[in-house]
């Protein structure tokens, strides 16, 4: 049929354009650009939309998910969409009594302590994010040959909201559950595995073309222990996801010292935050996998000059890479100046253009 043909030119579009064959380690025609968070407040349009709707009813409503996930692509001509949801969505789908708060952040009504809180977190099938699916068919059709990334939270920071309850700074309740009882903390972070991992597959099927792993705050952990309570959770996440040919990002906050453990637990592409410059995190991640990464977010406030100047710090350091992926270290601020955000898009895609 027509539409098969053109669906099948319309894929060849999305496998050939910059942002995966970075991913992919290919010679590119530009560094590609994307930013985390680059939906939402940032933009008067999604402020507009989100009028009055809960965020996540807005999640749950596939004509919004596709409106406000393109909206960045519009103004700022980035090469890959991420798509609209939040790393809570899954587990509100399995039931988890959970809400995100303006302001706060994720609030879990019951936090998971024990083992028959743990009992409460079931699997996840494809039945409960109908919405996901939905959401994401009307993308692609919308996105033509602009690739669109799925997410998921990682296991550790997926419990990180669950066992704290809400946003925290310390992860005190998390850490001692995994210092205090390694085989409950096992057990968690073993089914957080396979709700995301399910999570992750609906995405893929339903036309993600690359997904990226978020362990915001894995961070916070020293590398043995990362090594031993959360990573065999992560490269669950990552070998199930494995054979979709889709590339696979891990990104996480304050990682420094974990880079090479995030690129091991299986990623293809690993996300690098501001704190090391992009050369750096190439010796520690070693040869195989592509860098995403890594302007300060902060550095956007700074005016023009010095975005620029620092933004070619990032390519400069990139310039050894086999494969880069322009990002900012951590996710664009709501206060953050649109037009700096569209002026840098520019300014790496003119720079870079070979
Ligand atoms: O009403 C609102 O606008 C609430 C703000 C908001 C938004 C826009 C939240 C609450 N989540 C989101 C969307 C979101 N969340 C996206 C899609 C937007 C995009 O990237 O273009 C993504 C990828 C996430 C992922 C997410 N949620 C992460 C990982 C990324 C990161 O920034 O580290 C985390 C840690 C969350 C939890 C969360 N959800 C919302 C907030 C404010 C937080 C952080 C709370 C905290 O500080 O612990």
């Amino acid at each position: 049929t027509p539409t098969a043909t053109s669906d099948a030119v319309k894929d060849d579009a999305v496998q050939e354009s910059a942002f995966l064959k970075a991913c992919r380690r290919e010679p590119v025609p530009h560094t590609p650009v994307w930013f985390m968070r680059q939906a939402g407040r940032s933009l008067p349009e999604y402020r507009k939309v989100r009028e009055g709707i809960g965020m996540l009813d807005s999640c749950m409503r596939p004509d919004l998910v596709t409106e406000i996930t393109l909206q960045p692509v519009r103004r700022h001509h980035v090469d890959a969409a991420i798509f609209f949801s939040d790393i809570v969505v899954p587990l509100k789908a399995i039931g988890i009594d959970l809400d995100i708060k303006p302001g706060v952040g994720p609030v879990v009504e019951q936090p998971v302590r024990t083992r028959a809180d743990l009992d409460r977190l079931r699997d996840l099938t494809p039945e409960d994010v109908t919405y996901v699916t939905e959401a994401i068919g009307m993308l692609t059709r919308e996105l033509g040959p602009t690739p669109l990334i799925g997410f998921a939270g990682a296991p550790f920071t997926l419990a990180s909201y669950l066992v704290e309850g809400g946003p925290s700074r310390t992860y005190e309740n998390a850490k001692a559950m995994m210092y205090g009882d390694p085989e409950l903390w096992a057990d968690l972070l073993d089914r957080l595995a396979d709700i995301t991992a399910a999570f992750l597959k609906v995405q893929i099927e339903a036309g993600a073309s690359a997904v990226q792993l978020f362990d915001s705050w894995a961070g916070a952990l020293a590398p043995a222990d990362y090594r031993r309570s959360v990573m065999p959770a992560s490269a669950k996440v990552f070998r199930a996801v494995a054979g979709h040919g889709v590339p696979r990002i891990h990104f996480g906050v304050g990682t420094g010292e974990l880079l090479g453990l995030l690129g091991e637990a299986g990623a293809d592409v690993v996300g690098v935050d501001w704190r090391v410059p992009l050369d750096e995190a190439a010796r520690r991640v070693g040869p195989g996998k592509a860098l995403q990464g890594n302007l300060d977010p902060t550095v956007l406030f700074a005016g023009r000059d010095a975005v620029e100047t620092k933004a070619q710090e990032v390519l400069d350091a990139a310039a050894g890479l086999e494969g880069h992926v322009f990002n900012l270290g951590h996710g664009v601020m709501p206060s953050t100046d649109p037009d700096a955000l569209t002026r840098l898009v520019e300014y790496v895609h003119t720079r870079t253009a070979r």
